[in-house]
């Protein structure tokens, strides 16, 4: 357990054994104090109960509310899920369904309300017969948010009422469930507010725009027909209010994602049906790029790891293609049948299941493990393929045309890798002649620095501490793999050079036990160009050495933006704020020096500010959100200019990408 988890725990004791010590009033009986027992529970140990405390356990709570929603207007009975944050990162979410049951529940003896909110998985338990489909992953219900706010409202409109009830100090009802006051008597739903506990959430309660923004959407796109609506009262007028509805479901959301992408065919690939009380929705679309993005969900949950579901939609997708290339001479008699790779190139595709009982496997429980999905999906999505391949012949003749050059690309591919990795075997010994390593071989402390042109390589190998901090100036351009095929992705010297220097291999056979470096450190200019390599680097390693990101070795650089000197003293700046702040503490007449790149540090200052262990920002690179990335690299590599221009503008610092 990391120390400041440790630190988190030992700090929540205490504010209970506080809550404990002064809580003497009130006549409980016995299960109040289990329902108390339940909460305390969550509250002690959140992180038994959501993903984290950190800002991604902070948004978990949003999610878990909103789960309500969804099922509500999946079940019929709402068609919109409104969530809104206020500028004191209030969050409220309202649905226009029944509303919440206003009775009493016979076991706890309280109002039904009360019940979901204060015993643990009570939530599923009072509805009646529909099964939940949204979350399920966590599914840790309403009561772990309601232990894990500061206070929770909860508001249902029922018959013209306003039925309330109001949690505070780690969920306890401050009164039993009563009517507040009317409302229209054609009003209806339940709406639930709650401020975040910040001596839960001690890292922060401040909640992402762009995380919201994206979820809900990406919520809208997975439940056709809802509507999502997302206010944010923090943003300036104008910018706080998005509503999303998208009729077309999947379709509409590969769309989306190919839309900065060139399609080879014009009409995308849908499908829906259900068995065995499974709900199946798969949609794609081919574009010219050469790498497969593939999205699987269950019941609304990102399933990163794939799954049954891929499994069943790689399956059609790969017996249908072969069969109507073999029936239509795409293939001869003498060709092998395509590959489930050659199959992917370029296909955009996401695959929805709904499942009433799911299983999750896999290392982050992220991979879908119930088997029978894997035949119901193949034999829904299979079909409906076959009909559009049939219906749709010029089409076909695109996709055929498409997956049979994968393949002719793939066996040279084969062959300059196998000239690769005969040739990095061969050089193991004899590192690329540009890198300066560092003398240590504890890789656990190593650190290797990719640093922009040769002037700011320079600078950094003059200043580093060679111990354990290697040096790899790049030259030039980095090739852009997203328009690259493989085999010219391994010719590439800046990228061979990159590959034998980590050492651990690329693709299906890394191995991240033999990286020669625990931290890979990028070092670009501030600047757009800056920005840019970052970008080619991150694609790079995103494609070909994902899991280095995955296991958090992958930094940004923190350069500063701004030298400040007021007589000997000496102070930087890495960001605006950062500079006014500077401004108003050290006052009168500073002498400010504003650095373009790297190249205009000299070796000391470039140490100090940048590459000491004791000074230095580094940001580590995560993709938490593979569709988020995706859309960032489709963006920056499109051919499509302006929006990459806008994009820059407006992420310069890569605000959407988790890092
Ligand atoms: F709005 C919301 F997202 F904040 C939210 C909505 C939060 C929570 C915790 C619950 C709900 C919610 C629950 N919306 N709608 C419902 N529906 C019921 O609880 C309900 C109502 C009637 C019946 C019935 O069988 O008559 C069954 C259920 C489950």
């Amino acid at each position: 357990m990391s120390e400041e988890k440790e630190m988190m725990e030992e700090e929540s004791e205490a504010v209970l054994g506080e809550l404990l010590d002064t809580k003497v009033d009130h006549t409980y009986n016995d299960s109040d104090i289990q329902v108390l027992d339940g909460l305390e529970a969550v509250r002690k140990r959140p992180g038994m109960y959501i993903a984290s405390t950190s800002g991604k356990g902070l948004h978990h709570l949003v999610w878990e509310i909103v789960d309500n929603g969804i099922d509500e207007a999946m079940a019929g009975y709402a068609t919109t899920v409104t969530v809104t944050v206020d500028e004191e990162n209030i969050i409220t979410v309202e649905d226009d369904g029944r509303g919440m049951p206003t009775g009493i529940n016979e076991k706890t003896g309280k109002s039904t309300i009360e019940t979901i909110f204060t015993v643990l998985h009570a939530g599923g338990k009072f509805g009646g017969g529909a099964y939940k489909v949204s979350g399920g992953l966590h599914g840790v219900g309403a009561s772990v948010v309601n232990a894990l706010s500061e206070w929770l409202e909860v508001r249902v409109f029922h018959n013209g009422e306003i039925y309330f009830v109001r949690f505070e100090n780690g969920g306890h009802a401050v009164a039993p469930m009563k009517v507040i006051g009317k409302c229209d008597k054609e009003k209806h739903g339940s709406q639930v507010r709650f401020k975040a506990d910040p001596t839960i959430f001690t890292e922060t309660t401040v909640y992402d725009f762009d995380t919201l923004r994206n979820r809900l959407r990406q919520l809208a796109f997975l439940n056709k027909g809802i509507r999502m609506v997302f206010n944010d009262l923090r943003q300036e007028e104008g910018k706080r209010h998005y509503e999303y509805m998208f009729e077309g479901g999947l379709r509409e959301y590969v769309a989306y994602l190919n839309k900065n992408r060139t399609a080879v065919h014009q009409e995308i690939i849908y499908s829906e049906g259900h068995e065995k009380g499974i709900q199946v929705e798969v949609a794609c679309q081919y574009n010219d790029g050469y790498n497969p993005n593939v999205y699987t969900f269950c019941n609304n949950i990102n399933t990163v790891e794939g799954g049954t579901h891929e499994e069943g939609f790689r399956m059609a997708l790969n017996r249908v293609i072969n069969k109507y290339a073999r029936d239509n001479n795409f293939l001869k008699e003498k060709d092998d049948n395509l590959t489930s790779d050659d199959c992917k190139e370029g296909i955009t595709a996401v695959i929805s299941v709904k499942h009433p009982d799911p299983q999750y496997e896999g290392q982050t429980k992220t991979k879908l493990g119930n088997t029978e999905v894997r035949k119901i999906v193949s034999d829904i999505f299979g079909t409906q393929l076959e009909r559009f391949l049939m219906e749709n012949p010029d089409e076909a003749k695109a996709i055929m045309e498409k997956a049979t050059l994968a393949s002719q690309a793939r066996m040279a591919a084969k062959k300059a890798r196998e000239l690769t990795r005969r040739k990095s075997a061969l050089e193991i010994s004899s590192l690329p002649g540009k890198l300066s390593d560092c003398s240590s071989k504890d890789s656990s402390i190593c650190e290797i620095y990719i640093v922009e042109g040769d002037s700011a390589g320079g600078s950094a190998k003059q200043g580093r501490d060679s111990h354990y901090q290697a040096i790899l100036p790049l030259r030039g351009k980095i090739l852009n793999v997203e328009k690259a095929r493989q085999h010219r992705v391994f010719e590439n010297a800046e990228i061979r050079s990159m590959i034998t220097a980590f050492g651990c291999g690329f693709m299906d056979e890394i191995d991240t036990s033999k990286l020669r470096y625990n931290k890979i450190v990028i070092m670009t200019d501030a600047d757009v160009d800056g920005s840019h390599i970052r970008i080619l680097l991150l694609t790079f390693f995103y494609r070909y050495l994902k899991p280095i990101i995955e296991q958090g070795h992958v930094y940004i650089a923190q350069p500063p933006l701004y030298k400040v000197q007021k007589g000997i003293t000496v102070r930087y700046a890495y960001t605006e704020p950062q500079m006014d702040r500077l401004r108003e503490e050290l006052g009168g007449r500073l002498s400010i020096q504003r650095y373009k790149g790297l190249g205009e540090m000299n070796p000391e200052q470039l140490w100090e500010t940048t590459m000491d262990p004791k000074n230095r920002t580094l940001i580590r690179v995560s993709i938490d959100d593979a569709e988020r990335a995706d859309q960032y690299f489709s963006i920056m590599m499109g051919e499509e200019v302006e929006p990459r221009k806008n994009f820059i503008m407006e992420h310069a610092k890569f605000a959407t990408l988790d890092i």
